[in-house]
């Protein structure tokens, strides 16, 4: 991103596309640990936006066994959408806070309002490309960047109008090591770039954020979005997420991979989700959120 910018804070207090509760309660927790002094010691002008445009979505019981809650996420992922077009369409840089990863739906959805070549960069320990024909749980967290691609349910597919609204050819997934059999599926028949673990492992997290980021930039594409997973993190610095899932990034490795972000100055949104304040007692998930969001920011010293 341009230095200056303004940012723009969205919180996303919503859980119901994860298998359990309290990622809703991530946003508060983030700002709590120190965000808003962080963005402010780092010189950004700032808004942090209250919740308020969230719909009440508590009586909304639409469910099934393929997409739980598909109501509630069809609501919140409507309102996510027009806030982020309008954060965007008013030239500042969008800065989502979640929230479960089916809040991505939405976000996804209303910066590909003004940008139909948008570049995405997905850190996480999953690829979130499951359907409802390949789901394993229900969860629609674990389908948000499918949505993106427009696979799974036309409602979520086409929300605000035309689909898809991403490309494979500008889908970047980092740190994956637990995806299901669909989603292998999907990564293969699409050719979208998957750097995983194993990848990280043997080249190392400077040349593989390097490729990375020279695919986005090589991808004419005019937006770039970082949709991070806290779980791509190692579950021993980052307790406090839904699905932690042990061998992943290091508190170096995640902070490199945001310090290269900053260099390549390409991004023009990102959102930081899975945050679960309640899985654990210190606090200290939230904590590494704020630091990767200041690397993010240019932070390296
Ligand atoms: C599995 C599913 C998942 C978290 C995404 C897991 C999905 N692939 N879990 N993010 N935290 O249920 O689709
Ligand atoms: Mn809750
Ligand atoms: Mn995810
Ligand atoms: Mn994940």
């Amino acid at each position: 991103m341009q230095q200056r910018a303004n940012i723009s804070v969205l919180p996303v207090p919503f859980d119901y596309g994860a298998g359990r509760g309290g990622a809703a309660h991530g946003p508060a927790a983030i700002v709590e640990a120190g965000l808003p002094q962080k963005l402010q010691s780092l010189g950004f002008p700032y808004v942090l936006h209250s919740s308020g445009y969230m719909p009440d979505i508590q009586f909304d019981l639409r469910t099934s066994a393929q997409m739980k809650n598909w109501g509630r996420v069809l609501k919140m992922s409507e309102a996510v959408a027009a806030a982020t077009a309008a954060i965007d369409a008013a030239g500042d840089f969008p800065l989502i806070l979640g929230g479960d990863h089916s809040i991505a739906i939405g976000t996804v959805a209303g910066l590909a309002e003004r940008r139909q070549r948008l570049g995405v960069l997905w850190i996480d320990a999953h690829s979130d490309l499951n359907t409802p024909q390949t789901t394993p749980s229900g969860n629609l967290h674990g389908m948000s960047l499918a949505a993106g691609l427009g696979r799974g349910d036309p409602r979520f597919v086409s929300l605000r109008g035309a689909a898809p609204k991403l490309q494979p050819e500008r889908t970047v997934l980092i740190g994956a090591r637990q995806l299901d059999a669909g989603e292998r599926q999907t990564i293969a028949s699409l050719g979208i770039r998957c750097f995983t673990m194993h990848d990280i492992d043997r080249r190392g997290m400077s040349e593989v954020m390097e490729e990375a980021l020279a695919i986005l930039s090589g991808a004419g594409c005019d937006g770039v979005h970082l949709s991070f997973d806290i779980d791509s993190v190692d579950p021993g610095e980052a307790p406090g997420t839904d699905t932690p899932v042990r061998g992943g990034l290091t508190y170096r490795e995640a902070h490199l991979a945001m310090e290269l972000i900053h260099d390549a100055s390409i991004l023009t949104s990102a959102e930081l989700v899975e945050v679960n304040p309640y899985l654990e007692r210190s606090g200290r998930t939230a904590q590494l959120a704020v630091e990767l969001i200041g690397s993010m920011l240019g932070e390296k010293i």
